[in-house]
């Protein structure tokens, strides 16, 4: 089992786009274990995007992500690090294939929707910069053996 940290951003908080994005990652059997609406302040933008920071395009994606609030949420999942950034597709909405989040909703590189881990590493990092491990509910979903064999 795999946890990932998702941020639903501004862009779909303020596109009423919440319900439909959370639906898709339950339809793929993702189990949410956290979630919170809050708002991004600019020091959790700049710890979050601590790779960025130094960029020519960070203070246009710290003014977006703090813009609005955002929905945090931690799924848990096999392999759901990769399931999930699958989901999403490319980081440029325009270049997204059809069928993915990203792809059916977005058509910008910055207001792409769905943040999600991109690596094991990243993902314990993320996890722990939105949540407090009392925060995390783990728990054994009724359908998890309608969804996938018990040697899987
Ligand atoms: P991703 O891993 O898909 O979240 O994408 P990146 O880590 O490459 O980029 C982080 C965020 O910066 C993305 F959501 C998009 C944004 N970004 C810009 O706004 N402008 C750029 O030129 C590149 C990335």
């Amino acid at each position: 089992m795999e946890k990932t940290l998702i941020l639903l951003k501004p862009d779909c908080v303020q596109r009423r786009l919440i319900g439909r994005i959370i639906t898709r990652f339950e339809d793929k059997a993702l189990t949410i274990v956290a979630m919170k609406l809050l708002q991004v302040t600019p020091e959790l933008a700049k710890q979050h995007y601590v790779e960025h920071v130094e960029k020519p395009f960070y203070p246009g994606l710290e003014e977006f992500i703090t813009g609005a609030p955002v929905v945090a949420m931690v799924l848990e999942g096999l392999e759901a690090i990769r399931v999930v950034r699958e989901m999403l597709g490319k980081t440029n909405g325009l270049q997204a294939a059809p069928g993915t989040i990203r792809g059916d909703y977005s058509s910008s590189r910055q207001m792409n929707l769905v943040h999600a881990s991109d690596g094991p590493a990243a993902a314990a990092r993320e996890i722990e910069l939105y949540f407090d491990s009392t925060e995390l509910c783990g728990y054994e979903p009724v359908l998890t053996p309608w969804f996938r064999a018990s040697d899987e």
